[in-house]
């Protein structure tokens, strides 16, 4: 895993000149800052060190005005009274006379960046870089920005280096209207900016901040916009931000859903299945999918062939992701005023590496609490490194008014995304057998409900520090029962050949008949010796293989909540039941994955049929998987491929991959002899920190297993608030 750091010192020396309030809080030390603390956690060292250099004007041209780079390169010469009277032409905004060459610098480390993990000299990275760029437009400065970075970046991968689909993340907590103006009519780029907003009255207060500002012309559903419309938005409310909104459309692959059109190829056209013209077609030039046939007028008739070859690709599926990474909306900050903890952003970034094979490139943006900057900024690169991220912290409850943010852009995007087509959930009756107030209580601070508490940042932040350096000295290990099954694995996965004690294993093995068997006894051995391992810190995750799926998966669990785990989530697919006598005690969150039926037996035991399609097992993870996970905190994850469980291997790839996010990495994965050793060796890549293998093309979910999971948050958002995709209506 090689990351790259892309900075200059010289980014240092543009500060500001005159006495201006608004603008003070953009620093030099905000970088030395947080280069400084990637050093003190030894993380800087783990990098591929990268000096920036400047971006050329050719380069600036492909976002700004040749008249716009002449005047910022004027302001080289100008006097300080010049400066402060230009500057003062724009919104937020302070030149020095090394401005110009910071702005370059900026421009160049991005680009720098972007030429290293297209050429393959990294694999993702980050550049620290000042001035910011998001707010920056054509012909203008705006909001501390200059040039606009990220999106020179991503003309410039998009013209050198034969990339088409760009993802822009904008995690800053200003909307980059810049980017989404250099962006907005075209479908290659998609841009996605969640922003304090309180109904416009943040800066910078644009009408095309909100939730139905959603592109233009072709362009339509690739700006997303989430506004946050109050202040105090934290770790759950990011998460549900990605897991209901951002992820589902990255991973789109296609638009077209039942009663709209269906194409497929044949030789010089396009043959058109079904009638119902979609909403737009397909993309055009620079993206190579081929020209339009008729725009918006063509009107299909089935079984006609269109004259000019097309594909239907509404789709999105990234190959780069840029994120345009501010950190004021980190807590402390007192741009944001926002709530979420350092630890949220290395979960966003984890979140995005399943994308676009990895390839994920940030770009500094704004961030002004120094503190709390630097201590994200690691956080970051923790995770662009692929160590653990360390549990989120507080109350994993969405707030009301981010709910009704969610929900307000689900529906304005809807039209252009299938994946978001299902709406609140289908009024349902909730359990009669745990309704909240007969339901055990888990073990606090995890499981439902927990009482918010406001987080205070000094608390928060310093305790992080100990978190930086407590990761567990081996990340992966593999335990194989039979020794021919021997799959190709990265060179630092450890082979773990020992077993536990005999005693130990003989004492679980009583459990059940079938682990007295030769292999599942040996098998047993070495699970528990990896568990335990996984327990006392001294790996993060583990594989093993086993004859008797279901009898090791019990004994995993009890030894996991024997031995120090207080919550276990157990994800069980194929034949795999939940042990009957299991304490239905808060402790075990069981989801079985398999057979027909949806149902929540409790509200610690449920289950939801395999999906027919791979994006119906990608809503499954997203909408299901990872909010229960995320919502339950727990320290273990255990995931076991039982018999039949009809997993393909990039499928169970990106749930093992994005199940190292909820429980500080902590997963061990029991394999069901019968299943391939190529997955083994899948598995070990990915939770080695690998990008999984792309998905490749799939079908959407289909309308029934859309309508499985709506039904399955009907019963248990009461509960699980991190399923809710909408403000609960009624309560304020
Ligand atoms: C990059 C960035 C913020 C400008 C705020 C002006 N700009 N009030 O965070
Ligand atoms: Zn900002």
């Amino acid at each position: 895993m090689r990351t790259a750091l892309v900075y200059h010192e010289e980014m240092t020396a543009a500060r500001l000149l005159w006495d201006d309030p608004e603008c003070e809080i953009e620093r030099p030390e905000r970088l030395t800052a947080a280069v400084e603390r990637l050093q003190q956690g030894g993380l800087e060292q783990r990098c591929l060190r990268l000096a920036a250099r400047e971006a050329s004007e050719a380069e600036l041209g492909l976002v700004h005005s040749p008249e716009y780079v002449s005047l910022v390169r004027g302001t080289q010469a100008l006097s300080t009274e010049e400066l402060q009277a230009l500057s003062g032409q724009y919104d937020a905004v302070y030149f020095h006379p090394s401005t110009f060459h910071c702005a370059r610098l900026a421009a160049g480390a991005a680009l720098q960046l972007v030429d290293a993990v297209l050429t393959g000299t990294a694999h993702n990275g980050l550049a620290l870089v000042r001035p910011p760029g998001h707010h920056s437009q054509r012909a203008a400065a705006n909001g501390f920005c200059v040039f606009n970075n990220v999106a020179i970046a991503a003309r410039h991968a998009q013209q050198r280096h034969d990339v088409r689909r760009i993802l822009i993340v904008d995690w800053d907590i200003h909307h980059g209207q810049g980017i989404q103006y250099i962006f907005e009519d075209d479908p290659s780029v998609l841009y996605f900016s969640w922003h304090r907003y309180e109904h416009g009255r943040f800066w910078p207060s644009l009408r095309e901040s909100d939730a139905d500002a959603v592109g233009l012309g072709p362009g339509r559903g690739f700006t997303v916009n989430l506004p946050w419309n109050q202040v105090g938005m934290g770790n759950a409310d990011y998460m549900a931000a990605f897991l209901h909104v951002l992820l589902p459309v990255a991973f789109e692959v296609t638009a077209w859903g039942p009663g709209m059109g269906w194409w497929e190829e044949h030789g010089g056209g396009v043959l058109c299945l079904e009638s119902t013209p979609p909403p737009r077609w397909s993309r055009t030039e620079p993206c190579g999918w081929g020209a339009l046939s008729g725009g918006a007028s063509f009107t299909p008739v089935p079984g006609s062939l269109s004259p000019v070859p097309t594909w239907p690709c509404l789709q999105f599926d990234p190959e780069l992701v840029l994120i345009s990474a501010g950190f004021d909306s980190a807590i402390g900050d007192p741009e944001g005023q926002m709530q979420a903890t350092p630890e949220c952003f290395a979960h966003l970034t984890r979140l995005l590496q399943v994308l676009a094979g990895g390839r994920l490139c940030a770009v500094l943006e704004g961030g002004y609490h120094l503190e709390s900057l630097s201590q994200s900024v690691c956080m970051v690169v923790k995770a662009l490194l692929g160590d653990p991220a360390p549990p989120l912290s507080g109350p994993m409850v969405p707030r009301h008014s981010a709910l009704e943010s969610i929900q307000s852009v689900r529906a304005a995007q809807a039209p252009h995304w299938t994946s978001l087509g299902q709406q609140g959930s289908t009024p349902t009756l909730s359990l009669s057998a745990c309704s909240p107030e007969k339901r055990p209580s888990p073990v606090s601070p995890g499981g439902p409900k927990c009482q918010a508490a406001e987080a205070q940042p000094s608390a928060v932040l310093s305790s992080l520090l100990d978190q930086l350096s407590a990761t567990p000295p081996v990340r992966t290990a593999v335990a194989l029962t039979a020794p021919a099954a021997v799959p190709v694995l990265p060179p630092d996965v450890l082979r773990q050949e020992g077993s536990a004690p005999q005693e130990e294993t003989q004492a679980w093995a009583r459990l059940h008949e079938a682990l007295t068997q030769d292999t599942a006894f040996a098998a047993l051995g070495k699970v528990l010796r990896l568990l335990n391992g996984i327990l006392e810190g001294q790996v993060s995750s583990g594989i093993a293989t086993t004859p008797a799926a279901a009898p090791t998966l019990e004994v995993a669990l009890r030894q996991g909540l024997s031995h120090g785990a207080q919550r276990v989530f157990c994800v069980a697919l194929g034949q795999l039941d939940r042990p009957p006598d299991l304490a239905d005690d808060g402790r075990t969150l069981w989801l079985n994955i398999r057979g027909k039926e949806a149902a929540a037996r409790s509200t610690f035991h449920m289950s939801v049929p395999l999906p027919g399609t791979t994006g119906g097992f990608l809503s499954c993870i997203l909408a299901l998987v990872l909010p229960l996970a995320y919502g339950f905190q727990p320290d273990l994850v255990l995931l076991a491929l039982g018999p039949a469980h009809g997993l393909q291997d990039p499928q169970a790839a990106l749930l093992a991959a994005l199940l190292r996010g909820p429980a500080g990495g902590r997963v061990l994965v029991l394999v069901g002899q019968g299943s391939a050793r190529h997955l083994v060796g899948v598995l070990a890549r990915v939770l080695h920190g690998e990008p999984p293998p792309s998905l490749g093309p799939f079908s959407m979910a289909s309308p029934d297993d859309l309508q499985a999971l709506a039904h399955l948050r009907g019963q248990l958002e009461a509960p699980w608030e991190m399923l809710r995709v909408a403000a609960p209506s009624g309560v304020p």
